[in-house]
């Protein structure tokens, strides 16, 4: 398996999730790495990862020149994973700021490599999953934003936005030229998520608790939020005209 995690100005909570990352793997017998993509944080992320990388060569970094946004950060680790020569049968979404549990990732990846889904998603919105701590708002914005993306793609899923999922490979090398690079945050989500879907992906929905950032602050803001509106209208606008 491949775990992809995005870091831009994570050095407080990278090392944590990386090393928990790295025990999850070992105790459930889940063989491969972990990629950070790190778009050259100013905090020093990617030094703290490099460090690691050094003693465990289960940690890869790759390493950017300038912020350049969470999907094709995800693409640009994908590709490194497919690409790697390593046998990797699965990949994996994950955030670095311990909004996901790594404990979750054998529940997330054991549905594709026992072939009975390509598509893993973590979900908010299943029984069993929810929203950890206070996050009232947004929690507010996520319902808003599955509800506009049910509608508008028709994806039958409950939580089209989540950040923590499981590819198979062979899904993921059919469709990573059709998913545009430069899409961002919650429309990478579910511009990703559609892709799978038009692809005839089998995608199941495991709960997961989501729990607050553990330090600093979120990177996604009210313009991805109105970015993420709009993609969905033009989207279901394409739609009913019969153009996608
Ligand atoms: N490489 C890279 N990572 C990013 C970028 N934007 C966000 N991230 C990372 O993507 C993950 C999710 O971002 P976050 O700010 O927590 O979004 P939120 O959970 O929706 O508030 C975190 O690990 C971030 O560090 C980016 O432009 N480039
Ligand atoms: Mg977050």
């Amino acid at each position: 398996m491949a775990v992809v995690i995005p870091t831009y100005n994570e050095a407080e909570n990278v090392v944590r999730v990386l090393l928990q990352v790295r025990e999850v793997m070992a105790k459930a017998g889940l063989e491969g790495a972990v990629t950070v993509v790190d778009d050259s944080s100013p905090d020093g992320t990617a030094e703290l990862v490099r460090q690691l990388s050094s003693e465990d060569r289960g940690i890869r970094l790759i390493v950017r020149p300038a912020k350049s946004g969470l999907g094709s950060a995800y693409l640009d680790g994908f590709r490194d994973a497919l690409g790697s020569g390593l046998d990797v049968d699965v990949l994996v979404e994950m955030d670095a700021d311990g909004s996901h549990d790594p404990s979750d990732l054998p529940r997330l990846v054991m549905p594709v490599l026992r072939g009975e889904a390509d598509v893993v998603l973590g979900s908010r919105y299943v029984k069993g999953g929810g929203w950890e701590g206070d996050q009232r708002l947004r929690e507010l914005i996520s319902k808003g934003a599955n509800l506009l993306a049910r509608i508008c793609t028709g994806v039958p899923v409950r939580d089209a936005t989540t950040g923590f999922r499981a590819i198979s490979s062979s899904l993921m090398h059919k469709v990573l030229s059709s998913i545009p690079p430069s899409t961002k945050g919650y429309v990478f989500q579910v511009e990703s998520l559609v892709a799978y879907y038009r692809a005839g992906a089998r995608i199941v929905e495991v709960p997961i608790r989501f729990r607050p950032r553990a330090s600093g602050k979120s990177k996604l803001g009210i313009r991805d939020v109105v970015a993420f509106a709009l993609w969905n209208l033009k989207y279901l606008v394409r739609r009913s005209l019969g153009l996608t």
